[in-house]
């Protein structure tokens, strides 16, 4: 593999263990306030976001290419509140799907077609955690209208994070 792509890979790996960190701060915020299911939602999403960190791990390491555990920043651990929690959540989505899009730019110019094809799976991961992040922030905006709707919401956050434990994404 060339090294251009390897260390893109690996400031991938680094990225999506960030990702990780990140909802797990949140997840750790929403259970001190009070958000149950917002909780078990992100707490389920960190468990993702290390397991897409995984996959990255272990493709370099089919391709006899060295990954690397980097060190990492503290991630925000604060938030105003749940709203803020949620748009967090989808301003850092935007932000990976930049990082994977440039990793595939990348892997085209350097004429790196296995590796290209590997990134197929980020891709539409990209498109489908976008898509439910915006769905999230749909639902929260519903749920400041109405009395309850607080309360509704994290119910049904609970109920997806239960679906979402239910189906692991395939390796
Ligand atoms: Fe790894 O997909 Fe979100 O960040």
């Amino acid at each position: 593999m060339k090294q251009k792509v390897i260390d893109t890979i690996n400031f991938q790996i680094k990225a999506e263990e960030e990702s990780s960190r990140l909802y797990f701060a949140m997840a750790n915020w929403c259970e001190l306030n009070g958000f149950a299911g917002s909780a078990a939602y992100l707490y389920e999403h960190a468990n993702e976001e290390r397991m897409h960190m995984v996959k990255l791990v272990k493709y370099l390491n089919e391709r006899g290419a060295q990954a690397k555990t980097k060190s990492l920043e503290e991630p925000q651990n604060e938030w105003d509140s749940l709203k803020d929690v949620f748009k967090g959540v989808l301003v850092h989505e935007e932000k990976v799907t930049e990082l994977i899009n440039n990793l595939y730019e990348i892997c085209l110019n350097e004429k790196d077609y296995l590796t290209s094809n590997f990134l197929q799976w980020y891709i539409q991961e990209q498109v489908e955690e976008e898509a439910s992040a915006r769905s999230v922030l749909d639902q929260l905006e519903l749920a400041s209208t109405s009395q309850g709707g607080f309360f509704h919401f994290d119910k049904e956050m609970k109920i997806m994070a239960a679906t979402a434990a239910s189906n692991p994404l395939s390796e």
